[in-house]
């Protein structure tokens, strides 16, 4: 795309881009490039693209958050609450023991999951990675992977081998990314799909990591049930492990730098599958209860996706300026509300 003016949005365009992109600034930042040839034109091609977008940005590096801060910043303040003058603090090593079950009876939480995001440093970002860096990088991961031991020892399955039923298995159950993200698509993260992208998993499938996909890792713990402390111990295990294997990229001021803004800092998104058919039925308010509590209502199948027949996946919101003991609070005093207006409607 040649983005030589000011991007046109449309009346309905609600995005941060948006909002906070004035012709005044894009002038300012138009004409800059990091030193991996990252433009500004190129961090928004996917919100100019996709006005549907919420947030409409990437960084291609850890430089794009500095080169262009007048624009990161805002947004990144918007979206997590999080100041200029603000610095990220991550404590990994909080006591599972405080991290209740909202739901011990089983009537609601169906299952249970918490991400990460990381990316190694020494290499730019997904969208701005060329097909050599993007392979040593998934050498340098896999080796890490490969080399873990106990309930976190598994396989690595690349998706150029996997036969299409298995893809479309792992993707409904769950455990996958699904292929051709419009808004990956548009921000040149998916160059050279499927080449360097796959995933590891443990035998049961509680312990998984994408490879290449929006970040080079998301590190992924997840069960049945709504037993968190137990989804987080074994993904802190985890994290602790790969933190001495591989050089995660860490800016002191933002924490874990990721291709969206919105995944900055602890990188963190626990969610839980959660059936709230009452609340189903009142939209508004359930929306309004997880802007209340700083939650994300997202469909079954992830981002972009609907709820079906009550089900969703809900998840703490704010990631940056908060600990991942803080973002696991955020879920489940949120989830414990709305489980309490589910039993009195
Ligand atoms: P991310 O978590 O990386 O932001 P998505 O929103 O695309 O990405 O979700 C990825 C997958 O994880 C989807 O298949 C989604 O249904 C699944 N998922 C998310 N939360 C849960 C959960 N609590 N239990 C089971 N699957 C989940
Ligand atoms: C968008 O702008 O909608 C996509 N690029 C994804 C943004 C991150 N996710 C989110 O806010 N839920």
């Amino acid at each position: 795309m040649v983005l030589s003016a000011y991007p046109t949005f449309r009346e309905d365009c609600t995005s941060l881009l948006k909002k906070y992109l004035t012709p005044t600034l894009f002038k300012k930042l138009c004409s800059l490039e990091t030193s991996n040839s990252f433009t500004l034109k190129r961090a928004i091609h996917s919100g100019v693209i996709h006005q549907d977008s919420n947030v409409g940005i990437y960084a291609g590096d850890a430089e794009s958050y500095q080169l262009f801060r007048e624009l990161f910043n805002p947004i990144i303040e918007d979206y997590h609450g999080f100041r200029d003058q603000d610095r990220h603090f991550s404590e990994l090593k909080s006591n599972p023991l405080d991290m209740k079950n909202p739901d011990p009876e089983g009537h609601h939480i169906l299952s249970t999951r918490i991400r990460v995001a990381r990316n190694l440093s020494g290499a730019p970002l997904g969208a701005a990675i060329n097909r050599k860096q993007r392979h040593a990088v998934t050498q340098k991961i896999v080796a890490a992977l490969l080399s873990l031991e106990g309930q976190l020892a598994g396989r690595y399955y690349p998706l150029e081998n996997m036969r299409e039923e298995d893809k479309t298995r792992l993707i409904d159950d769950h455990f996958l990314f699904k292929q051709g993200d419009r808004f990956l698509e548009a921000a040149g993260l998916n160059r050279d799909w499927p080449e360097d992208r796959g995933i590891y998993h443990n035998r049961e499938k509680t312990f998984l990591v994408w490879v290449n996909e929006e970040d080079q890792l998301r590190i992924i713990s997840m069960e049945q049930g709504g037993d968190i402390g137990s989804v987080f111990c074994r993904l802190a295990e985890a994290i602790d492990i790969l933190d001495g294997k591989l050089s995660f990229l860490f800016d002191q001021r933002l924490g874990y730098l990721t291709s969206c803004p919105t995944n900055l800092g602890t990188a963190m998104r626990a969610s839980f599958h959660i059936r709230l058919p009452k609340l189903a039925r009142h939209e508004q308010l359930l929306q309004s209860l997880a802007d209340q509590y700083q939650l994300q209502i997202r469909g079954v199948h992830g981002e972009h996706s609907e709820g079906k027949e009550g089900v969703y996946d809900i998840s703490n919101r704010r990631r940056l300026g908060i600990s991942e003991a803080g973002c696991i609070s955020d879920l489940t005093s949120g989830i414990t509300a709305l489980i309490n207006k589910e039993s009195k409607i």
